[in-house]
């Protein structure tokens, strides 16, 4: 298999808290050990409260250990610059469906957070996608739009640890990976 330099990092993480399970909820998830896979930034159309799920963020854990990521935060640009308390732009994940407390991310599986909401709520989907659904507040944004359409960053962040970023800076299609 493939080592990467994420999972090494996570390895000696592991071994130094002498750990044989997941990595702690006190502790930050590690640098690379997530990556963002897809952003979608811009709902065709005009973007309006309805069609806010066209703004979405896939990432998927490249940890070669189970990983918690109790406490999460999938954020814009504005969010992560924003030391200030506020709870527009940014959603957190303070758990995953079918697991009774905490959020814990198995090896190779993949969330998606939308920016909308959607009746019945989260859940998980046959192929073992988490997702997620902010709604996100009218007020933010553009009517929960968050994501600029031209230019802007996602940021996964842990505690004090940016986890994984992507950003584009053009307005040229709906999705960026
Ligand atoms: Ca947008
Ligand atoms: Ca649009
Ligand atoms: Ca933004």
């Amino acid at each position: 298999m493939r080592i990467t330099k994420s999972a090494i990092v996570l390895s000696t993480a592991a071994l130094a808290a002498g750990l044989v399970g997941a990595i702690p909820a006190s502790a930050d998830v590690p640098i690379g050990a997530l990556q963002i896979v897809e952003v979608g930034t811009d709902a065709m159309g005009s973007d309006t409260f309805a069609n806010r799920n066209r703004e979405f963020v896939t990432f998927k854990s490249n940890s070669r250990l189970p990983v918690d990521i109790t406490g999460l935060v999938v954020q814009d640009n504005w969010s992560h610059g924003n030391s200030g308390p506020h709870t527009c732009n940014k959603y957190v994940i303070n758990a995953l469906p079918g697991q009774a407390s905490g959020a814990v991310l198995g090896v190779g599986e993949t969330v998606t957070v939308f920016n909308g909401a959607r009746v019945g709520g989260n859940y998980k989907t046959a192929s073992g996608e988490y997702r997620l659904f902010a709604d996100s507040d009218v007020d933010c944004g553009t009517a929960g739009h968050v994501f600029n359409n031209d230019a802007d960053t996602v940021w996964l962040t842990s505690g004090v640890t940016d986890v994984h970023s992507k950003s584009w800076d053009w307005n040229g299609g709906y999705t960026v990976k």
